[in-house]
């Protein structure tokens, strides 16, 4: 290709191709030259907001130079491409990561410094790109970061929301919701004018035969709303692959306003309809493990989903290369069950655009989608009403009906005798209206099914997926165990633990292969290793302290025990169990005498998690938070050895501050229910115990770490159907300490009792459905013992390193390795030798 380029060209091209700097003295001069002209602002009014962006931008160029290079690359060889299709990237901030990834975050520090700026001010300018809820999408941004390390010529595919997950305030105890607009000034995207797609809505299907013979379906009428890309570069650790994370933004399709209506006068019109289109990438929906069926949201789906193909399938006709070779050249991975109209939209473009015949096409559809479930919850599992479909997408309804008889022909044929496994396995459920089951269309449509950790693959070949279990074959279902990026959990959140350990293993080469962490066990009986870890995780805790102070206003005690739960609130995942353990906790230190209170575990009880906007009872548990936080932190009695804290706002980067401080970190859904989790490896990683269920990766923590370094309390998945069942119909007894905290809750003494009776009656009166009170004996048991363990701070410390050193399997480097062999069959691309790490 070089060659077709006149030499001459090719020299000038080279001469003054982009550079990237190297030296302290050299970044200086790229900051300022961003910051006065990129920026046009000066030295007399560059705040740290211009900083930042100078910052940014000067490492932006350098992302930009690689992210070119391994593009180019990857055109020029052809790989198999991976293509993770994902309605949420958690990505955070991107700066402190791009420092990490070029590697000069030293040189910065200095530079800024010469500049008059300190580094931590300056990362702290960044806002998080927060386009996702929780678990779901930071996995997703997890693997991002590792496709990239480990060289996969792999693209992200999403929707550019205009607003991310909103902004939580708590306004007398109440969650209140604030728009994140988050766009106003974001450098790390680039706009794509030029790569649009347009996508058609609504509509109808004409039919005929061509002549031929053979029978053609045109989808036409539609509305067509066009996607424009925006690019996201995303680095790799210790390589210079830099992969593409695509955003697509909705607009109208005849530019900024329809001009026939505008110029006959139909001004609002003609504007309602761009305003119309806009809708569709607005809003990120604030559900977590929650579907409501709204038909933007499907419309958002579609529009991502048809977006995404055409630019695939537009990639892979560049090649020329016969349409059996798809599946070779082309991975999609769904997401969950978000992006499973991908799977009628490639049979449409195979069969009504490109002419292929439905055995062909399926066959590639097939061998080409990958789908992993996150969760077994019904009230998250998609459904979509046959009528809005219809409506929305004619042609794909027609298709997924197309889809659903041949698989229906197929069963019947393998199981005549059953005649009920036809109803429970069909994609359409025969309610009013009809349903679609996503779920069952992306096990059908694709070839591997994937769970996130074993009890949680394990459960869904034994619950949802039983039949197709029969139908298919078990090889069809596989585990793959959630990880995390080192790289943003170990080494950005906790730089002096990631330098400790990198002193003592002789250097970073554990932040590419975690498993060297075991080399640290060696180290458990070291003085001054151990003198030191401990001495960073007090430090870690000040931190925090620091932080809860200036945020919240509550000065906590960063000796006592740091007992955290963070993340999605969900009556699942059990914050109420936690507070209503810290309630019963109260009592018992205001029934002792003060000189038994000397002899406790002061301890800091933190939480901090979004409820989504629409559901009720996840709000009351924050208001009861924080209520409780209210009463308690005022208690004279009480001092230090209570203090209770609800942070707000939790999201990426304050999780950054918040993981690496804990001692003890609260994991403790009912048995069954959380697919994984990740953010328990995240604290242990950092040196912190958990108190958990025998529930998702828990129960692979305690296999890698051991049982005598994680605290696990409560019943088991397999018990939980007939634990719940005696609730209705055997006697049920509220655990006689857990009556008490209800009594104290229903006196008044957290405030109006009326407002904390649905939680307290949805256990006392409506059958206890996430098993609190049967949980609560054991649990607060559990905790009493933390406090015991917790006063040997050497057999603690010894737990918490020994720990550390057993995390290597749960990184997200060997979840896509996992991938790459067991699902997706392609191989990396490294980097070209001379531009090689
Ligand atoms: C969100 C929306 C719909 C369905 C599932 C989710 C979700 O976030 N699930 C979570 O996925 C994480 C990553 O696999 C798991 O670690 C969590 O356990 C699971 O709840």
């Amino acid at each position: 290709v070089e060659a077709s380029i006149p030499e001459p060209q090719r020299a000038a091209w080279k001469k003054f191709s982009a550079k990237e700097f190297s030296s302290k003295e050299d970044f200086e001069a790229e900051v300022v030259r961003h910051i006065e002209t990129t920026l046009a602002r000066s030295l007399f009014n560059c705040d740290e907001a211009a900083a930042y962006g100078g910052t940014s931008l000067a490492f932006r160029d350098r992302l930009v130079i690689e992210w070119n290079k391994t593009q180019q690359n990857q055109t020029f060889a052809d790989p198999k491409r991976v293509y993770y299709l994902s309605l949420e990237f958690l990505m955070g901030r991107a700066l402190d990561n791009a420092m990490l990834n070029v590697g000069m975050k030293d040189v910065a520090k200095d530079g800024l410094s010469d500049l008059g700026f300190r580094m931590e001010d300056i990362i702290g300018q960044e806002r998080d790109a927060a386009l996702g809820n929780g678990g779901l999408g930071r996995l997703a941004a997890c693997f991002l970061d590792s496709l990239a390390t480990l060289n996969y010529p792999a693209w992200g595919y999403a929707l550019r929301y205009r607003y991310g997950i909103f902004k939580q305030e708590i306004v007398d105890g109440y969650q209140v919701e604030i728009p994140d607009y988050w766009l106003d000034f974001n450098p790390w995207e680039f706009p794509r004018h030029d790569v649009t797609v347009d996508i058609q809505f609504y509509g109808g299907v004409r039919k005929y035969m061509d002549e031929s013979g053979k029978q053609i379906s045109v989808w036409e009428n539609g509305e067509i709303v066009t996607a424009v890309a925006y690019d996201a570069p995303v680095p790799g650790y210790g390589t210079k692959t830099t992969n593409n994370l695509r955003l697509w933004s909705s607009k109208a399709s005849h530019g900024e306003f329809d001009f026939t209506k505008f110029n006959s006068g139909e001004y609002e019109a003609s504007v309602a309809d761009q305003q119309r289109a806009e809708t569709i990438s607005a809003v990120l929906y604030p559900n977590d493990n929650l579907e409501r069926g709204k038909e933007l949201r499907l419309k958002q789906q579609y529009f991502w989903c048809a977006a995404s193909l055409f630019d695939i399938v537009r990639r892979f006709k560049k090649s020329k290369k016969a349409w059996s070779e798809f599946p070779n050249q082309v991975a999609i991975q769904l997401n969950d069950t978000h992006p499973t109209l991908a799977i009628p939209e490639l049979l449409r473009i195979l069969i009504d655009l490109e002419g292929l015949n439905w055995d062909d096409a399926w066959d590639i559809v097939q061998k080409t989608f990958g789908y992993t479930n996150h969760t077994v919850l019904p009230e998250a599992l998609e459904k979509w009403s046959v009528p809005l479909i219809q409506h929305l997408l004619p042609r794909h309804l027609q298709i997924i009906y197309d889809i659903n008889l041949q698989f229906l022909q197929y069963v019947e044929r393998s199981f005549p005798k059953d005649r009920d496994m036809l109803g429970r396995v069909s994609i359409i459920e025969e309610s009013q209206p009809k349903m679609v089951r996503m779920a069952y269309l992306a096990v059908i449509g694709s070839h591997k099914v994937n769970g996130v950790a074993e009890l949680h693959s394990d459960l869904i070949k034994t619950t949802i997926f039983k039949d197709f279990v029969k139908i298919y074959g078990p090889d069809k279902f596989t585990n793959v165990t959630n990880g995390i990026t080192p790289r943003r959990w170990l080494h950005q959140a906790n730089p002096r633990l990631s330098e400790l350990i990198a002193s003592k293993l002789g250097g970073y080469d554990f932040l590419k292969d975690l498993t060297l962490l075991h080399k640290l066990e060696n180290f458990v009986d070291d003085k001054d290793f151990r003198k030191e870890f401990q001495e960073i995780k007090y430090a870690n805790k000040v931190r925090l302290a620091k932080y809860i102070k200036e945020a919240q206003g509550i000065p906590v005690n960063p000796s006592g025990l740091f007992d955290i739960q963070v993340k999605r609130m969900h009556e699942y995942k059990r914050q109420q169990l936690n507070i209503f353990g810290v309630i019963h906790r109260y009592l018992e230190l205001k029934d002792m005498s003060p000189e038994d209170r000397k002899k406790m575990q002061p301890r800091v009880s933190i939480f901090g998690g979004k409820a989504a906007p629409g559901y009720w009872m996840a709000k009351t548990v924050i208001h009861l938070i924080n209520q409780v936080s209210k009463i308690v932190n005022a208690d004279k009695d009480i001092g230090d050895l209570l203090k209770v804290v609800f942070l707000e706002d939790y999201n990426v980067s304050k999780a950054e501050i918040i993981v690496p401080a804990s001692d003890i970190s609260e994991h403790i859904s009912t048995a069954g229910t959380e697919a994984s989790g990740t953010s328990n490896m995240k604290f242990v990683l950092n040196g912190g115990l958990i108190i958990g269920t025998c529930d998702g990766a828990n129960i692979e923590i305690t296999r890698e770490v051991g049982d005598d370094n994680i605290f696990l309390f409560g019943n088991l998945a397999e018990d939980v159907e007939d634990l719940r069942h005696g609730h209705f119909y055997g006697g049920f007894e509220i655990d006689p300490q857990l009556k008490r905290v209800f009594e104290t809750v229903r006196n008044g003494t957290f405030g109006d009792a009326g407002q904390f009776s649905a939680l307290v009656n949805s256990i006392v009166e409506h059958g206890d459905y996430y098993l609190v009170s049967d949980d609560f004996k054991s649990y607060i048991d559990t905790q009493k013992l933390i406090n015991e363990a917790y006063k040997q701070q050497d057999e603690w410390l010894t737990k918490t390193i020994t720990a550390v050193a057993r995390m290597g399997f749960f990184s997200s480097d060997r979840c896509i390795e996992e991938y790459a062999n067991e699902i997706w069959n392609c191989e990396p691309l490294p980097p070209p030798e001379k531009n090689g790490a």
